[in-house]
């Protein structure tokens, strides 16, 4: 069976593929597959005490193919011997067969075919298996057999033997007689040898003997001279007989897992061989002896220590898959680029730092992975986006001169008070050739930073005779900046955590330390974190150790908990995966419903994702004091030393090219520098002054925003079509709303009336901007005054009220429109009264910030129709789809929503943790329930009612949303979430604790941060069962919390398949550049 086409295989897998396949079409027989009664989708025979029992139709005398499987049977049915006289195929699998049935002794002299895997086979009778004398293929894999019959020997047919995973040690001596063997299948038993009967086998092409622990090879393998596919996998070899190098039919062999430090010098005259698997060996030097090996088309050499690869492997011109990851490679041979065949290359975990230059001439390669490599040239981010931009980078690279700019983006982060500005201000300014911030000045000691400006961002020369320079951004330690906090943390950048050590006790860790790096994990995973520790003159020295010691342990703590916490969520992935999808979706029971084995693996590599990347926090804590001038100096130093590390910060060590640089410096030219943010397009046009065409934009931009010298989202599609380069105006405006201070506010908003007048005489007035009627100046202040509680209470503010406290940021009257448009950009505020596109005829218009609101509940009066949805029954069906937040929920994200739906819903009403909306005619809710304790973690949930026949109006009310917090969800690619749909039954009767079915799939990783990220692309998350067509002939789903209890299939799928278009209307702009 391996024969006739395996010119053309490519992998063993593919070929053991097109065998099943070719053992399924047996179209020319007459076929009969029978199941359980009562056996329908949607019960679970398997799990139920009594074993179904099945009848067999009458007149089946001629079948030739009977299908069992999947029954959990352990008797065959009544007459099965006599009624089936043309048997030939019979299919047992996946049952509860204890012992094969006699009755298949009477189906012996015609049968053919026998699967009996995936049972509870101890034991097989020797009557039976001698009786079936005709028998070609025996499948008895996924057994419990510790031995086999003797008998087996009479079976002088069978081609193909299939006993992998069961429990043998050995193997009878009678295999030994079995001629006509081609395919033998042995795996993963307890073989603690080669068997020698197998020797015997000079047919045997197929021979898979992985998983035992075998330690050697027999010299006289070479009997073996038919083999053509061979798997040795995890058999605990060291080395390789010579013996084994006469094996000249091999095509594809699989020798990974073992202990092999060296192949036999021999091993060239495996001239077949096509498929080679070395993987995760203990190789330190790339073989000589597969060289010649001209004929390989696979070659996998994963995992092992291999420090080079020769230049001679140019001499594999018929390679198409190559892979090398995690080795310690230093550097390619410039020959590589000689493999035009290759189509899979894969170098991640290595420690390349440059690409051989026309790496574009592998341009067939579409399988590409460079992750965790020192890349220098070309840079990181041009490399993740694969081998055409890395083409036209070293095309690039040829024509214009690189520019060396070392930068990297620092953010100071911590809780209020914890000295982020003090230090700052010590570390900047003690150092007058380190000052380039501007308004600092050299003082010593330090001047006590002025009251909170909010966030800051500041230019800091650290090393003037290196030209590294950090951009230093102090974020605001305020609850109130929590939402626009996000918007700075990008990959790439050197986090330092500041904590007050004065006021630190252990139990102040979840708030202090725990939380903050829960939130760059979630939003930068694989961040650089170092932790520093202020206010050290005001502790003693005992203290200082003690609690420098307890952040330290807690640190570890959190991190062994979130660490394990996801392994053994990625562990019931593996389970559920390991069991077939039919099964899966037999049982409402089971982990992952209904769930495809696509999404469950999208959502495996997710948690591996997470897993590998977590955050980088180096120890030890630092301490210091702002009066101590030689323990800054120290501090100092740390952070130079870190930057300075290349494997930490590839970034600062590499060469740009010029034209990067000529666009970094058009971006801060007039006019253009005054602009609030440009369009991409703007950006575009400015490239191509400097050089760039659109497609190596996007690299360039990346650089920029992750130095810190402007703010570009590419991962965020409602804001990717955006630069803002603006940095100091854009912080200056954010700082004004976020600073919570009413006096503050109400200072702003007098100082902002002075004048007022003047500028209505000039007629500037809009109606945007309908200013208050003239009034004496105490009326003023009460009014203003009241706009400040409407604000802090409510989140509500006029337009003109916004321009009074926008005064000073205010230059061109049409500015205030901008300022505007770019809030709501950011989503930090929506406009209540003012529909898309249309003017406000005159009245004022009200703008509203949702991370304002305080009132716990929304207005009730908006909810005209709904009532409860928590509670009460409702004649109306629910629909409810709920996000939950095991580890961390992003800061914010509630009110960042609240602005992202507005487009979707009308007649809202917003409270602190819920909204009341309507799409349409029909009623939404959107409710945040942050958590309490670990038990029940925070979740945001949307919600909808219809009746029965009508419930797709309900789910064409919330997709829209659902979808939308899927965008907002891709700003956070190392967040972890899931997904679930509650049963409308359990809402109905009030249930506290609802049942959810899987509606999930992972927190959606889309592009990854070019610097840490492995590159591979989030899917636009979507719901798992929200992305499944229903399945076909059901109607009803058990809900497993009240066993009895069915779900209308409409409850539980939407309508059709979720076609998820986020934001498409945003993402115009990027189709067409990818076009
Ligand atoms: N004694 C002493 N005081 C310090 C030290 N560092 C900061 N402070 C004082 O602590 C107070 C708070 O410091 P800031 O730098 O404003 O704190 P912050 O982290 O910027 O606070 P927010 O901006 O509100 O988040 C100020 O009065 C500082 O002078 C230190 O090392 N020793
Ligand atoms: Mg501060």
């Amino acid at each position: 069976m391996a024969g006739t086409d395996s010119g053309n295989l490519k992998t063993v897998r593919l070929w053991r593929d097109a065998a099943l396949r070719a053992r399924k079409l047996r179209s020319n027989l007459l076929q009969l597959t029978l199941s359980a009664a009562g056996g329908c989708p949607g019960t679970d025979q398997l799990d139920s005490p009594d074993a179904p029992q099945l009848v067999l139709p009458a007149n089946i005398g001629d079948i030739e193919v009977l299908n069992l499987g999947n029954n959990g049977l352990e008797e065959v049915p009544d007459g099965l011997g006599s009624a089936l006289g043309s048997l030939r195929v019979l299919v047992l699998r996946r049952n509860r067969f204890a012992r094969l049935p006699p009755a298949v002794a009477e189906l012996g002299h015609h049968l053919t075919e026998l699967d009996v895997s995936h049972n509870r086979l101890s034991v097989l009778s020797a009557e039976v298996v001698s009786a079936l004398r005709e028998l070609r293929k025996l499948n008895l894999s996924h057994n419990q057999l510790p031995a086999l019959p003797a008998q087996l020997g009479a079976l002088i047919h069978l081609e193909e033997l299939d006993v992998s995973f069961n429990r043998l040690a050995h193997l009878p001596d009678s295999l030994s007689c079995l001629s006509r063997l081609r395919a033998v299948d042995v795996d993963h038993n307890q073989l603690t040898a080669f068997p020698w009967q197998l020797l015997q086998l000079a047919a045997l092409e197929e021979l898979d003997v992985s998983s035992n622990r075998l330690r050697g090879l027999p010299e006289d393998i070479s009997a073996l001279r038919a083999l053509k596919i061979l798997w040795l996998s995890g058999t605990e070899l060291g080395t390789l007989p010579s013996g084994f190098c006469e094996l000249a039919s091999l095509e594809s062999l699989m020798l990974d897992n073992n202990g092999l430090q060296a192949l036999p010098a021999q091993f060239s005259r495996l001239q077949r061989l096509k498929m080679l698997n070395l993987s995760s060996n203990l190789l330190q030097e790339f073989p000589a002896a597969l060289l010649p090996l001209a004929g390989l088309e696979e070659l996998y050499l994963s995992r092992n220590q291999l420090t080079s690869v020769p230049s001679l492997i140019s001499g594999l011109g018929r390679l198409l898959t190559l892979w090398l990851d995690n080795n310690r490679i230093r550097y390619l041979p410039d020959s590589i680029v000689e493999l035009t065949g290759l189509e899979e290359l894969v170098l991640q975990g290595n420690q390349i730092a440059v690409l051989p230059d026309n790496f574009g001439q592998l341009s067939r390669v579409g399988l590409w992975k460079i992750k965790d490599n020192p890349l220098i040239q070309p840079p990181y981010e041009v490399c993740m986006k694969g081998i055409p931009y890395i083409a036209a980078y070293q095309k690039e690279l040829a024509h214009s001169q690189p520019a060396v700019q070392p930068r990297l983006k620092l953010l100071l982060m911590g809780y209020k008070a914890a000295g982020k500005t003090q230090l700052r201000h010590c570390l900047t300014e003690d150092r007058v050739e380190g000052n380039q911030g501007g308004e600092d000045k050299k003082s010593h000691p330090p001047s006590p930073p002025p009251v909170s400006k909010g966030i800051e961002v500041t230019s800091w020369t650290a090393d003037a005779s290196r030209g590294l320079r950090f951009i230093v951004y102090d974020l605001a330690g305020d609850d109130s900046y929590e939402v626009i906090q996000p918007f700075f943390l990008s990959p790439g950048a050197l986090y330092v955590l500041v904590v007050n050590l004065a006021t630190y006790e252990p139990l102040r860790f979840p708030t202090t330390v725990g939380s903050f790096l829960h939130r760059v994990g979630a939003r930068v995973p694989h961040a650089v974190v170092c932790i520093v520790g202020t206010h050290a003159d005001l502790c003693g020295e005992q203290e200082l150790e003690e609690k420098c010691l307890d952040i330290h342990r807690q640190i570890a703590l959190q991190e062994k908990h979130d660490a394990e916490g996801l392994s053994r969520l990625a562990q019931v992935v593996d389970e559920a995966l390991a069991r077939d999808f039919e099964l899966r979706s037999a049982s409402p029971h089971a982990a992952y419903y209904g769930v495809s084995d696509k999404n469950l693996r999208r959502r495996k590599a997710h948690f591996q994702y997470l897993l590998n990347h977590r955050l980088q926090i180096l120890s030890p804590v630092l301490p210091v004091s702002c009066r101590d001038p030689r323990q800054l100096q120290r501090l100092r130093d740390k952070l130079l030393s870190v930057a300075e590390h290349r494997e930490i910060f590839p970034n600062l060590h590499r060469v740009l090219p010029r034209s990067w640089q000529v666009l970094e410096e058009l971006h801060f030219q007039p006019p253009q520098a005054q602009r609030l943010w440009l369009s991409w397009w703007d950006s575009a046009r400015l490239g191509l002054q400097a050089g760039l065409t659109e497609d190596r934009l996007q690299s360039a931009l990346s650089y920029l925003h992750e130095s810190g010298k402007l703010l570009y989202f590419e991962d965020s599609p409602a804001l990717k079509e955006h630069v803002f380069h603006n940095l100091s105006r854009l912080i200056d405006i954010l700082n004004v709303f976020f600073q919570r201070d009413p006096s503050l506010l109400l200072h702003k908003l007098l100082l902002g009336t002075s004048g007022e007048g003047e500028a209505e005489s000039r007629g500037e007035s809009s109606p945007l901007m309908a200013p208050p009627a003239p009034s004496q100046d105490a009326l003023r202040a009460t009014q203003l005054h009241h706009y400040v509680e409407g604000f802090l209470l409510h989140g509500l503010l006029p337009a003109h009220v916004i321009r009074l406290l926008l005064k000073p940021h205010i230059q061109a009257q049409q500015d205030l429109q901008l300022l505007l448009e770019l809030l709501e950009k950011m989503g930090l505020c929506y406009c209540l009264n003012k529909a898309k596109g249309k003017p406000l005829n005159g009245s004022t218009a009200w703008y509203k910030f949702p991370c304002y609101v305080q009132n716990e509940v929304p207005h009730a009066e908006a909810w005209i129709n709904g009532t409860n949805l928590a509670g009460q029954s409702f004649v109306a069906e629910q629909l409810q789809i709920e996000y939950s937040f095991p580890f961390t929920f992003p800061p914010s994200l509630f009110a960042r929503y609240s602005v992202q739906i507005n487009s979707h819903v009308v007649h809202r009403s917003d409270g602190k943790l819920q909204i009341f909306a309507y799409r349409g005619k029909v009623p939404v809710v959107v409710s945040y329930r942050p958590a309490k304790g670990v038990l029940q973690p925070d979740t945001l949930s949307i919600a909808s009612h219809a009746s029965l026949p009508n419930i797709w109006t309900a789910w064409q009310a919330i997709t829209p949303l659902v979808e939308e917090l899927n965008v907002l969800l891709q700003e956070w690619p190392g967040l972890h979430y899931t997904v679930h749909i509650l049963c409308s039954k359990c809402l109905k009767r009030g249930s506290p604790n609802p049942h959810a079915f899987p509606g999930e799939m992972c927190s959606g990783v889309k592009k990854q941060s070019p610097l840490w990220g492995d590159g591979y692309q989030r899917v636009a998350a979507k719901g798992e069962l929200l992305s499944q067509p229903r399945p076909e002939g059901v109607a009803e789903i058990i809900c497993p919390k009240n066993g009895s209890e069915r779900v209308n299939v409409a409850l539980v799928y939407p309508p059709t398949p979720t076609v998820i278009s986020p934001c498409s209307k945003k993402n115009v702009g990027e189709k067409h550049r990818n076009q």
